[in-house]
This record gives structure tokens, sequence and C-alpha cells, in this order.
């Protein structure tokens, strides 16, 4: 009996201590997975919910969501309607990121005044964009968060958020509401330069409106903006996918830049000896447009310039002028935010120009987002870009055609802001900041068009289905060239080498993919003549529109073409 007992007191034991040599084995892997953190930041999200909207306001605001097909939102609206408003995100930075102090200012020298303008946004995205910063920011550095409607569609929109929000924050005191809507449309660049003027904050965040903040965004670049006044600075955008709203990873490996059309770039960025991913690195240009940058800088720069229209270019603008008048650019890759990347644009473009202006058919036919950010880059490159502007015209022949009709109202003037801000030439950003722009022509003898008696050469067709033919030179896909210095090839943007067959009885014109040392893709500038150099001939169009190769002839009219851009004199 007693012998049973005591079977049985033992059993109980055993079991008492495997229970507890369990726990202690989940409570290690609940440490070690960094389960704890999860459920510490999930209680402290839980609490952050609670100080914003509650579920029923959310809801409420949300359903009075105008019906719109998918195209007008370009992401999976349904989704973000059913999603919480404030959710959990991955951790897409470094671990490093975590763990490090950062050194902050005081926050009453350090206020913060975010931006956002928006124009037919989802209700549910914008007010996931500004809680998600809300709940996700230290209090006492948000100051104030200036709300700009540009215009949209949904007009109740902006006075019912105002009204939810200023109801969940009142008690809060914090941070300050600012509200204003275009009535009639003004566009994201003027929208922003309104935004930068209503604030009163010594630092500026502009974001878009379809925004997620992660956590600890804000420390990151705080740290860097106050070390060093002259910068200005860029979180790691983190992709977020527009059907499924997934939030992934960015790049650490990549900085922003731009090619001689103006248009953005990534570029690689290279990592120096004993740098790591987490480390700030500069960059010549933003990583798009989500910047922070101190309201007095942006004052001394005169804002984003008030000439560019509606969408696009003004922050390339911005990040030249930065680097030309002493200031500084860097992405911090521990500060993330994550940002829809939509495939097309949401929104349409007002027209620019009307049917009254004479201009050339071409430019009429663009489509208007084409022509504004055209004519965006047109009002960059005469500000900035000095002799290189010839580059620019070289790539977008029909930029030259554009009328400024630059508003007088503004006072906004490149010369002047030179003049006070001692700025460096654009050959100053080529040398220090964006080698990669030297690269593009250091090689080549000759770019952009090549005409033909007011006709442009042009590859139409995609592969095997290739034509070479003339084309009228304003039309926006125009076949842009490369005269290479060295090989002698003229290639275009797509890597195919203009070449001669010479094996057929009569030499023919042929595209082909180039290739390294192929001397039958080998072309000799003779004035502005394009020589073919083993078989001699040259490039010709002896009747209407009809390429083909024949003898030289000097002066013949019909083999002169000329490139949009010649680099070096032609012997
Ligand atoms: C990119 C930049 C954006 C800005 C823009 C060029 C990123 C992540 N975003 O925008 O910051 O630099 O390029 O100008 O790099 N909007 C208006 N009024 C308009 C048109 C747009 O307020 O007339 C708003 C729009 O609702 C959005 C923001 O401007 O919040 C940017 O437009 P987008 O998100 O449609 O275009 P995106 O992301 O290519
Ligand atoms: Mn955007």
């Amino acid at each position: 009996m007693s012998g049973s007992l005591h079977r049985r007191l033992r059993c109980c034991l055993l079991g008492i201590m495997t229970l507890l040599a369990m726990q202690f084995v989940i409570l290690v892997l609940v440490v070690r997975l960094g389960l704890i953190d999860e459920l510490i930041s999930r209680r402290l999200l839980l609490q952050q919910q609670q100080l914003s909207l509650h579920q029923h306001e959310w809801q409420d605001f949300v359903t009075h969501t105008p019906d719109q097909p998918h195209a007008f939102y370009q992401y999976n609206r349904q989704l973000s309607d059913n999603l919480a408003a404030v959710r959990l995100l991955p951790t897409t930075r470094h671990e490093s990121c975590n763990r490090r102090r950062y050194a902050l200012p005081h926050a009453s020298l350090a206020k913060l005044s975010v931006v956002i303008s928006f124009h037919n946004e989802a209700r549910s995205m914008l007010l996931r964009t500004i809680l998600t910063l809300i709940s996700r920011t230290p209090q006492e550095y948000l100051h104030e968060l200036i709300v700009i409607d540009d215009g949209s569609e949904d007009v109740g929109l902006l006075a019912s958020l105002e009204r939810h929000l200023t109801a969940a924050y009142a008690e809060r005191g914090r941070p300050r509401l600012i509200f204003s809507r275009n009535l009639n449309r003004k566009g994201l660049i003027w929208s922003r330069n309104e935004g930068a003027r209503l604030a009163s904050g010594h630092y500026l965040l502009f974001l878009d409106s379809h925004c997620e903040v992660n956590d600890g965004w804000l420390e990151p670049l705080l740290e860097r903006l106050t070390l060093n006044s002259r910068l200005a600075v860029s979180p790691l955008l983190d992709p977020i996918e527009p059907e499924t709203l997934s939030y992934m990873a960015g790049n650490e490996l990549l900085k922003g830049g731009f090619d001689w059309s103006l248009h953005f770039h990534w570029l690689p960025r290279v990592l120096a000896d004993k740098e790591t991913l987490a480390q700030p690195y500069t960059s010549p240009v933003f990583a798009g447009g989500i910047l922070m940058i101190s309201r007095e800088s942006f004052r001394k720069l005169h804002g984003f310039n008030p000439h560019l229209e509606i969408w696009g270019g003004e922050s390339i603008e911005l990040a030249i002028k930065l680097w030309l008048c002493g200031g500084q650019i860097e992405i911090v890759p521990c500060s993330r935010i994550g940002h829809i990347f939509r495939a097309a644009h949401a929104f349409e473009f007002p027209p620019q120009y009307d049917q009254e202006q004479e201009l050339e058919q071409e430019l009429q036919q663009l489509g208007s987002a084409q022509a504004t950010y055209l004519r965006n880059s047109k009002i960059i490159a005469e500000s900035w870009l000095d002799e290189y502007k010839y580059l620019f015209y070289a790539l977008k022949p029909s930029a030259r055609e554009i009328p400024l009709n630059l508003r007088p109202v503004s006072t906004y003037d490149p010369a002047q802001i030179k003049a006070e801000l001692k700025c460096q030439p654009f050959d100053w950003l080529m040398r220090h900041v964006s080698p990669e722009l030297r690269l593009q022509h250091a090689n080549l003898s000759a770019l952009g068009t090549l005409r033909n008696a007011g006709r442009c050469l042009h590859v139409a067709g995609t592969v095997p289905q290739l034509q070479l033919l003339l084309t009228s030179c304003h039309s926006l896909q125009v076949t842009q060239w490369h005269l290479h210095h060295e090989s002698g090839q003229l290639s275009t943007e797509q890597r195919l080498c203009l070449a001669v067959d010479a094996a057929a009885k009569q030499p023919q014109l042929s595209l082909e993919p180039c290739r390294a040392g192929q001397t039958g893709q080998h072309w000799l500038r003779r004035n502005t003549q394009l020589q073919h150099a083993r078989t001699h001939l040259c490039l010709d169009n002896p009747l209407k529109d009809q390429l083909l190769l024949s003898r030289c002839r000097p002066h013949a009219v019909s083999q002169s073409f000329q490139f949009a851009l010649e680099m070096e004199a032609q012997s």
C-alpha cells in the first residue's frame, strides 16, 4: 500500500518537474525568438490604438467612402477598408537599429510638422497613414499634422476626418491638427509648399497619403538632422504591394539618382570598407518624395519650385538645389516607411495646353501626364543644369517647343537663389555627388535623336520583328542613339546596334544585339556622315524615307545625319 503511495508521489513529483522543465524551455524559446518583444509591442499597440479612434468611429468614417472602380485608387480599397486602422508590421530594419540608443535633442527643440497632401485617396488608406503616424511617433516630438485635400472628388472627406480626429485627440492636445482644402485642384507641389507655409515646427516631413510608418521611424532621422544642420534625409522606403497590401522590406543597397532626361532612377549603393547596411548613406537625390528637412533650410531654399505643376520633379529639383547650395542628402536605413507603389497614376492630369496654342502636333498629342512631367523637367533643366541643359534637350527634343508661361505671381527665381546662397554650378554636382551622370556620356561621341531632312532614325517593333525607319522627330518614343567613342558602335537604349550584313550580295542595314569587338557594328563619323568602317559605305536616305547604304559623297544632303548632341568636334 505504502509502496504504491510512494510510487504515486514519485510520479507526481516527476510530472511537476517535467512541467516546470517544459515551462522553462518554452520561456527560453519565447525570449530567444523575441516573442516577448512581440507581445509587448502588441500590447503597446493596443494602448496606442485606444488613444486614437475607436473601432466604431473608424467604421463610420470609412463606410462613407464613395463607391469607385478599382482603377480609381490603383490598390485594393476593399482590403484596406477591412484591415485594422493600425496593424502590426514586420520589422524590416536591421536588428542593430533596434538595439541602438539614438542621441536626440530635447523635444522642445525638435518639433515636427508633417505635411500630407492628397488627391482622391481612399478614406481608410488616408486614415491608416495618419493613425499609424500618430501612434508610432513619440508624442512629444509630433508637433503638428497638416492635411491638405487637393480638390478630391469625395467632398465630405476632409470635414469628416477633421471631426473624428479632433474629437479623438482633443484631450491629448497633440498633435496640433490643421486641415485645408483646395476647392480646385492645385497639385501636389503647390499643396506641399502651402503645408510648409502653414507649419510652425522645426522640421518638416513630406508624406504621401498611402504610407505606414514603421516602429521607431523618427529617431534615426532626427538624430542625423540634429548632428548636421545642412542635411536633409529620407527614410528607406518599404514597398507595400497594392493588391495584397503586404508590407515588404525595402532594399538597403539602393540610392536615388536621375538621368539626363531628369527621370528618377534607383542607383546601386556601393558599401565602403567596413560600412554596414544599417548605416546612413549619402544619395544624389531623395528616396522619391518622402523627405525630412529643417523648416529653416526649406525656407532658405525657397521651398519647392512653385513653377512646377501638379506632380513630378519637385524632389529632384530640391535635391539638386540642396547639393549645389551647401546642403547634403542621406538615406537612413534604420528609419522605415512603407509606401504603396502603384503601377499607374491613379489620377488624371489637367490638360497642359489649350487648343488655341499653336504647338507642334506631337506636343499637342502628348498625354497630359507626360506633358506635365516634360514641362516640369524643362523648368528644372533651365533652372539648374547650366550648359548641360543641352543634354536634356538632346534626349527630350520636344521639350524645346514647350512654352513655359511662368506665372509672374511667383517670386521664385533660381538666379536669385544662386546669388543668395552662393550655389555651385551644376558641374560641381557631377564631380562630387553624381559621378554616374558623367559616366552616362563619358565615352560617347554623340547622342540623342538622329535626324536627316527633318525626319528621325527610329527602331520600331520588338525582337525579332524590328524595323528601321525614318519617323517624326517629335514623337515621344523616338529612338535615342548613342555613338560610342571607342567601339564606333551606334546603339539604342535597348542595346541594339546598327550593323551591316556584308555577306549579302548587296550590303544590307540590320539591327543586332550589341557585342564587343564586332567590326560589322563599327561606324565612323565623317563630318555629318556615318560611314560603315568595314564596307566604307555611308548611311543614306536618297528617296523619301528610304534608308540604305551607298558610296560616300561629301556634302550629299541625303547622307547628312545630325545627332541632337555632338560631344566632340568631327574630323
Ligand atoms: C512620388 C513621390 C511623391 C512625389 C511624387 C512626384 C514617393 C514614395 N512618392 O509619388 O512624394 O515626389 O512622386 O511629385 O516617392 N497628390 C496631390 N495632388 C495631385 C496629385 C497627387 O495631392 O494633384 C498626392 C497624392 O495623393 C499622393 C502624393 O501626392 O499622396 C504623391 O502622388 P502619388 O502617390 O500618386 O505618386 P507617387 O507615389 O509616384
Ligand atoms: Mn505615392
